[in-house]
């Protein structure tokens, strides 16, 4: 593995001071379709369903967003705006995989990640070392780094919180950085307009403009129990977020509790054969995600769910820790016993043992 600049002591001017990173991958969908078909990269290119199935664009490369084109837009609409427009179907596989090794590089950086999708994560760097605390050379770098190893752009704010994290890196994008340093809130905020901030819809907007508020700079001007009074509870969030003030924390990744995999079948399955062979075919689904989550070790328990053509759900488990993929054909026989119907969905899946539990049971049994 590269190593990271270099790891003397980071620079901290204020031990208050946090150094947020907003990490947002550009045209995510569409930057893994086209790093595997660059002859399409000039091309207007929208991922999503099909435009005769009353599909939606799940998203679209830049060249189809100069036609108007955006996420959540109808396929037809979308075709009608651009006719030479590219349809490409969603693998996502293929970017929860991109989405992991993009997780991995910022792993190198720290270890405070909080993902927000598959292409979007908040990364405190307040305590990194690399590149000397520089939190600005870090994006470069992740930048650099996804651009290199993995052939898409990604787009990185950086500020001393969450709130502006995030907005900053929207205001490069894409393929961009930009970086609002502690000094520069102040400035930054007052011209902002109130639509940037998170809670503040097109109705609040429009009640705010009725108000005389349009930036940032003048919600400072309304006192706390003013804004309280008229806009509830956002009216407290409001206070603070208009002067570049947001102390929320970079969560951390909840820990794993269980992994599945389900199919709901367009055609009910008849026979007791067909469901066994679909059981094996989820279960090396399952446990290539389990292998990928790296939980192998903590499997406390297997169960399967069917659910039967008159809709009844029946479950089946059985607890063991060992890694035993035939169990599920077992569970499967004795959940067909429950009824005669045929199936119309079955489930997969494992338990997760919490690791500090793990470790106590062991302690307790010694
Ligand atoms: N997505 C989706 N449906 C939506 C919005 C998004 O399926 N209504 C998917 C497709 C996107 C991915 O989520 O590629 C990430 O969403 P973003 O909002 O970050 O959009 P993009 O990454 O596509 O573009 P941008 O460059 O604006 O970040
Ligand atoms: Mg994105």
């Amino acid at each position: 593995m590269e190593t990271v600049c270099n790891q003397n002591a980071p620079i901290r001017l204020n031990s208050y001071t946090r150094k947020i990173v907003h990490c947002d991958c550009d045209s995510f969908y569409a930057s893994v379709e086209l790093r595997d078909k660059p002859a399409l990269r000039a091309s207007p290119v929208a991922i999503g369903g099909s435009p005769n199935q009353r599909g939606v664009v799940a998203t679209c490369n830049y060249e189809a967003r100069k036609y108007g084109i955006h996420s959540a837009m109808p396929m037809s609409q979308a075709l009608k705006r651009c006719p030479h427009l590219h349809i490409m179907k969603p693998d996502m596989s293929k970017y929860r995989s991109v989405s992991r090794q993009v997780n991995e590089i910022y792993e190198q950086y720290t270890n405070i990640i909080e993902p927000l999708s598959l292409d979007e994560a908040f990364l405190d760097v307040s305590d990194s070392t690399a590149c000397r605390g520089s939190a600005s050379l870090i994006a470069k770098q992740i930048r650099d780094k996804v651009r290199n190893d993995l052939g898409i752009t990604i787009s990185a704010g950086i500020a001393p919180n969450k709130f502006l994290a995030k907005i900053a890196s929207d205001w490069k994008k894409p393929d961009g950085q930009f970086t609002i340093t502690p000094e520069q809130v102040s400035d930054f905020v007052v011209k902002l307009s109130v639509k940037k901030i998170f809670g503040v819809g097109s109705v609040t907007a429009a009640k705010m403009h009725a108000d005389g508020i349009n930036t940032c700079g003048d919600l400072q001007h309304w006192p706390l129990l003013e804004l309280t009074r008229q806009y509830g509870r956002l009216g407290a969030r409001l206070y603070e977020l208009c002067r570049g003030i947001d102390k929320r924390e970079v969560k951390v990744h909840q820990l794993r509790k269980s992994v599945s995999v389900e199919t709901t079948y367009s055609r009910d399955l008849q026979h007791a054969e067909e469901c066994l062979s679909e059981v094996r075919r989820l279960t090396k689904q399952l446990f290539q995600r389990v292998e990928t989550a790296g939980v192998s070790r903590r499997i406390s328990q297997y169960w399967i769910k069917i659910r039967f053509s008159n809709f009844r759900t029946t479950t089946v488990s059985e607890t063991r820790t060992d890694v035993e993929p035939g169990v599920f054909e077992a569970l499967l026989q004795k959940a067909l016993r429950r009824s005669d119907e045929d199936v119309r969905l079955i489930g997969v899946g494992v338990k997760i043992s919490d690791p500090l539990s793990a470790q106590q049971l062991l302690l307790f049994e010694e």
